[in-house]
């Protein structure tokens, strides 16, 4: 009897559905686990902190996957050997997730007062279909000529990633990592009063809740001065501490680290009563991590088999030696919070490792071009930490310096190079920078840095989204290839 290959797959769909539903696995629809299993369903986890570049990655990486053939993608390898037929953008299969904002945003880059896209509030979803014409295999001459890969992208508030690692923190060791924070400069100085309050406040004494409100309101005012301060820092937890008005957080999200708990043992805490500071506190530190965090996690990193790490190396080298080690003790605690290595499919459908990590320094359009080596040098160096996170299992990062929308143009001024742009109200402006380093400086390298006065770029004018043009980048095709060039095959 002779049965068809279509046969053969729709029959073993059928006895995968059976597994799934055996196994209890949490995946959105067994359809996506089909695709996963046949390797034709890639999640990608564009990581980043807070306005380090993510959602106007992912536009112009949607974009630029769009506008394929005016795109300019040569690194791109299905680009180059004529091998991608269409793409299609859908929204992701999942209950109340909203969809990815790509039009608002294109439309917002290509008007006639381009604009960035809008700060994220909330997650969101797409799922990008590319349609590709198969390598040819010799071996098999009767191979299915054409295929679909997927790509699923979750867009999220960065601030929220820096909250993964309290997954594995309890309460009083989360309240000693405040304390060794807080105790130091520039955080001691921003924390003012609050800093002697926090630090005198007896854990095991009966909660006055009116007071622990009012101690939460200013805390939260601390984290968004740390945020918002000229030079923002990175390491700010808990993130959703930072969203004002963030209504589902309710009680959740009132409570403070209390800084003397390192006076106590962990009996002594865990004795204290039911109705003090520590334990108040703690059972609202749990459920904040229980509620919040554990399903933020589960639903956007949980799944993630190829991870792409956003850092804004020029800002770090703008802002002096504690900002760059407070980003790099936030990317580590990130990478931290992922599994990396590679796995078969099938585990991979149960319990999936990310095996391939790009690190990627943004914005890179503010730079001039013979300076990108170098930058990409220093982002190797300031992510070594994280770096060697990765390299767990075999997995070995790779470097790259990227724009996802290129917002400036090279000029010479006396010989020298220089850029040139537009400003928020379209005027022009220019400058030349000192030159980027391939290290973090040391020492008086820093001062012409941090006396480099960076001005925001807008996007460049001039793009039609009438016509679908593409978004102006540098190395966003190399970043593409890196990401899934070897599954578009
Ligand atoms: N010059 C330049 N600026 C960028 C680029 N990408 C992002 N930006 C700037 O960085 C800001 C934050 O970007 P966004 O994508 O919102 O960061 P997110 O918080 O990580 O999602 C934007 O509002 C822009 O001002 C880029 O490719 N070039
Ligand atoms: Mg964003």
């Amino acid at each position: 009897m002779k049965i068809s290959k279509r046969a053969i797959n729709e029959k073993f769909k059928h006895s995968f559905q059976k597994v799934s539903e055996f196994s209890g696995s949490g995946l959105s629809s067994i359809e996506s686990q089909y695709q996963r299993l046949r390797d034709q369903r890639v999640t990608l986890g564009v990581t980043g902190l807070s306005q380090s570049g993510k959602s106007t990655f992912i536009t112009s990486l949607i974009n630029q996957l769009s506008e394929f053939d005016c795109a300019s993608l040569a690194g791109f390898s299905p680009v180059l050997s004529d091998r991608l037929r269409w793409v299609k953008l859908h929204p992701l299969d999942e209950k109340d997730l909203p969809e990815f904002p790509y039009r608002h945003n294109y439309q917002g880059l290509a008007s006639p007062n381009p604009r960035w896209p809008d700060s994220t509030q909330d997650v969101s979803g797409c799922l990008l279909e590319l349609r590709l014409k198969r390598v040819k295999n010799k071996l098999n001459p009767f191979a299915i000529k054409e295929f679909s890969l997927f790509l699923e992208i979750r867009d999220y508030p960065g601030e929220w990633l820096l909250d993964l690692p309290l997954r594995d923190m309890t309460f009083s060791r989360w309240c000693a990592q405040c304390n060794a924070q807080y105790s130091q400069d520039p955080r001691a100085q921003i924390m003012g009063n609050l800093l002697g309050e926090l630090q005198s406040l007896d854990p095991l004494a009966p909660v006055d809740k009116g007071y622990l409100d009012e101690l939460n309101k200013r805390y939260c005012d601390f984290l968004k001065a740390c945020k918002y301060s000229h030079k923002s820092l990175s390491l700010i937890q808990p993130g959703r501490f930072l969203i004002s008005g963030n209504s589902d957080a309710g009680d959740r999200s009132c409570f403070v680290p209390l800084l003397k708990c390192g006076s106590y043992t962990e009996g002594q805490l865990n004795g204290a009563a039911e109705d003090s500071y520590f334990k108040v506190c703690e059972r609202r530190y749990k459920s904040y991590v229980k509620e919040l965090v554990e399903p933020f996690y589960r639903d956007f990193f949980s799944r993630i088999d190829r991870q792409l790490i956003l850092v804004d190396v020029v800002k770090a080298l703008n802002s002096g030696p504690e900002y760059v080690d407070d980003m790099r003790q936030a990317l580590a605690n990130i990478t931290d919070s992922f599994a990396y290595g590679s796995r078969s499919r099938l585990l991979q459908l149960f319990r999936s490792k990310i095996d391939k990590v790009i690190f990627a320094a943004t914005k890179v359009d503010q730079i001039v071009s013979e300076d990108h080596d170098a930058a990409k040098q220093l982002l190797s160096v300031i992510i070594k930490q994280a770096y060697n996170n990765a390299q767990h299992e075999g997995v070995t990062p790779i470097c790259e310096a990227t724009a996802a929308v290129r917002s400036s143009k090279e000029i010479e001024h006396q010989a020298e190079k220089g850029l040139s742009g537009a400003d928020s109200n379209g005027e022009p402006i220019g400058y030349i920078h000192p030159k980027i380093p391939g290290r973090v400086p040391s020492g008086d390298q820093w001062e012409p840095f941090l006396s480099w006065e960076i001005p925001q770029f807008n996007p460049p004018k001039g793009l039609s989204f009438t016509n679908s043009d593409a978004i102006p980048h540098i190395r966003m095709d190399t970043v593409i290839n890196e990401l899934i060039g070897d599954k578009c095959e």
